[in-house]
């Protein structure tokens, strides 16, 4: 049975990523099965991780921190079993412990393992975040991040405080869709492929792949402001979310040192602007997200050692401006 992202390695020694098992979709339909609603719905996320953080980007952008809440857990994995064998997500005892983490305030659950327990009784997937939950139904609706987004995107726009902002829009899907391909490929799973990865060859395959996939968008920044044009979308988003861990963590703990983001000029600056977007500074928790990285993987990093820097300042001014229309 597969509990963690460390236990996903093949034969070959790559790591392999399995997919998200609640796939419902919040609706704007009011007599489908969740139907969008104030209130209604809940997101477990982790700061560290930027799956969860792709979804609670769209929520802030969105304008719907209101209308859905939030709760993360604490940065370190805990021990989620009895024997303490197996360690995940866990929430912290009070709302005083971890900066940024609180306690469980909707089941009491002390992990995110029991939550996924609460959702059915034979799961048996990794305990991931994100996780979009019912509190009326009491279930997991969907624990899938690319899914989580496109009912942000247009499933709440009733209730939404910016339901004119469409990050997925009619007019750029196809080109949104074949960019989040090759992007999630080999950049936002790329680096794990890299840090996960437990021989040479499959480290250096996924190396080869991130770093040409970095110059392609370096190449494409340089003529635009924005992946898809001059307008925000969906997969800036999600490449945003990696690109804002890079140097700090990424670089150094899954060994993505070719060459840093900020020795690319327009990567680098495109990571200020996306950050300087009303809300998105509000999903960027360095500290956790650090913790986090360095101290949950113990076989990469078994002194649990946090480094000291860069602490880049991502809202310093950016060059992009200079693409608008
Ligand atoms: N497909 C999922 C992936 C989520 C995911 O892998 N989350 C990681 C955190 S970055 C996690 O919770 N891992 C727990 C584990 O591996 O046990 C999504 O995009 O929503």
């Amino acid at each position: 049975m597969v509990r963690s992202s460390l236990d996903e390695i093949s034969d070959t020694g790559a790591f392999v990523r399995s997919a998200s098992s609640f796939r419902q979709f919040v609706s704007r339909d009011p007599n489908s099965q969740f139907p969008a609603e104030s209130g209604r719905y809940h997101l477990y996320i982790s700061y560290a991780c930027p799956w969860a953080c792709r979804c609670l980007a769209y929520l802030y952008i969105k304008g719907l921190d209101k209308a859905i809440s939030v709760t993360s857990v604490k940065p370190i994995w805990g021990s989620i079993t009895e024997s303490g064998e197996f360690m995940g997500w866990v929430f912290p005892d009070t709302k005083t412990e971890v900066l940024g983490a609180e306690p469980d305030p909707l089941n009491g659950a002390k992990s995110i393992r029991e939550i996924y327990e609460i959702a059915s009784t034979n799961y048996a997937g990794k305990y991931t975040v994100p996780i979009l939950w019912d509190k009326k139904l009491k279930t997991i609706v969907n624990n899938e991040s690319s899914e989580i987004i496109r009912m942000f995107n247009t499933e709440f726009n009733n209730i939404a405080e910016n339901p004119t902002l469409d990050l997925y829009p009619a007019d750029l899907r196809a080109q949104i869709d074949e960019t989040n391909e090759w992007i999630y490929d080999s950049i936002n799973n790329g680096v794990y492929k890299c840090g996960f990865a437990k021989k040479q060859e499959p480290y250096n395959d996924a190396a080869r792949r991130l770093y040409e996939a970095l110059d392609k968008c370096e190449t494409i920044l340089s003529k635009q402001r924005y992946l898809c044009g001059n307008t925000l979308t969906e997969a800036d988003i999600r490449l945003f979310v990696t690109l804002i861990r890079f140097d700090e963590v990424y670089a150094v703990h899954f060994k993505c040192n070719k060459k840093l983001l900020r020795e690319y000029p327009n990567l680098f600056n495109y990571v200020k602007d996306i950050f300087q977007i009303p809300g998105v500074s509000n999903t960027v928790n360095m500290e956790h997200i650090k913790l986090h990285y360095y101290g949950s993987h113990p076989s990469i990093n078994p002194f649990a050692i946090v480094p000291a820097g860069p602490n880049i300042d991502y809202s310093a001014p950016h060059d992009r401006e200079r693409f608008s229309a």
